[in-house]
């Protein structure tokens, strides 16, 4: 039993390397996405490919998933083959778009399906209708791990595979999939070679005076998630990809030294915002927590939301106020779909999607109360 499309997914891309297409890749910016780039590029260089760009979308100016800013970046390089990770399964509007810039595209995803499916020519997605594989809980960088090795067959030699292996274990435990099946097995041999990582970046961390210290190795792989996780985007191209493909140790250093810096300065900002929400919150008792300030930013409202909602078990929505629009992170506890919650309440918004409990939106200001109040009622 395979995942629906992803021979599919394999032979074209296999198409595209003979034919000497242009390959594009889009990333989402977090660990996943970032890695799921990486496991693709690396394999289609090994096989004599080229890829012409790959594109990671910077949240806090043009939202998650596939944007209008993005492909008016990428345009450059249509004709061209555009394979979309960890993002896409969303993007109706974005999607049809693309196609009439020049591109033919591939999405591979594992958030929920809305409904309908964008017009893609192959979508990978466990969660899509009619998928028979199984097994629903993988990253995307799983599904692309199980790519790669359709697309290298026995030219994965046992040291890529484990490499591969690697990142699939740390963008696992990044998106916070369940440790069972095939996550579980990932995670373990990953977990099991990466101290002998032949990758820089990796190298330098566990080498490192904080994480030196720290013996125990779930210990460790949780820190360098955690910084990993950072989507920190220089000139288009998040901290992940940076380190996991850098070829120098002492480079890496600084650059996790940054990183460590600036985890630091996330924390107090969380924190000082937790104390805000929890102002407010003392003062009106209702089902969800439902905030949001122009000062926050969307790179810990996610780590804001989670902390929030496991406190007071309460769905939460968090959002980044801007002038017109509204950015937000969702968590919910088990029992709530907040992207079913969010779907009935989808006319006031602008975008929406993700996994049932850490999910996201985008909404014009002027919708917020009447999304609020539809969200209680559908609770
Ligand atoms: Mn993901």
């Amino acid at each position: 039993m395979e995942i629906k499309n992803l021979k599919k997914a394999a032979n074209r891309i296999l198409k595209a390397i003979k034919k000497r297409e242009r390959i594009v890749l889009y990333g989402d910016a977090d660990l996943d996405g970032a890695a799921s780039v990486i496991i693709l590029k690396e394999s289609i260089q090994i096989l004599g490919g080229e890829v012409a760009a790959v594109y990671f979308p910077d949240c806090e100016i043009e939202g998650y998933g596939i944007s209008k800013t993005g492909l008016d970046c990428l345009r450059k390089f249509a004709p061209a083959l555009l394979v979309v990770v960890d993002c896409g399964i969303g993007n109706f509007k974005e999607t049809n778009l693309a196609k009439k810039l020049g591109f033919e595209i591939i999405i591979i995803d594992h958030h929920q399906v809305l409904g309908k499916l964008p017009n893609a020519s192959i979508i990978v997605n466990p969660k899509q209708k009619g998928d028979k594989y199984p097994f629903k809980e993988l990253a995307t960088t799983g599904i692309v791990f199980k790519l790669s090795e359709l697309l290298l067959g026995n030219q994965m030699r046992d040291s890529l595979r484990k490499n591969f292996l690697e990142l699939t274990a740390l963008a696992t435990i990044a998106d916070m999939m369940p440790n069972e099946q095939e996550n579980k097995m990932f995670i373990e041999q990953g977990m099991a070679s990466i101290k002998n990582s032949w990758r820089p970046g990796i190298q330098a961390f566990l080498k490192m005076e904080p994480f030196e210290g720290i013996s125990n190795l779930s210990q460790k792989i949780s820190k360098l998630v955690s910084i990993l996780n950072i989507r920190d985007l220089q000139k288009g191209i998040p901290a992940s990809f940076r380190l996991l493909t850098s070829l120098v140790e002492e480079e890496s250093q600084n650059a996790i030294k940054k990183l460590l810096n600036q985890s630091e300065i996330k924390k107090t900002k969380i924190s000082n915002a937790t104390k805000e929400i929890e102002w407010q919150i003392s003062k009106e008792i209702e089902p969800i927590i439902f905030m949001g300030s122009t000062k926050w930013e969307i790179g810990f409202i996610g780590a804001l939301a989670s902390i929030m909602c496991n406190k007071y078990k309460k769905p939460t929505f968090i959002f980044k106020k801007g002038v017109e629009e509204s950015q937000g992170a969702v968590r919910a506890l088990l029992g709530v779909n907040s992207v079913c919650l969010m779907e009935k309440c989808s006319k006031y918004l602008l975008v929406f999607g993700g996994h049932p409990r850490a999910s996201g939106f985008r909404i014009k200001n002027k919708n917020l109360e009447k999304f609020k109040k539809c969200l209680i009622k559908n609770l």
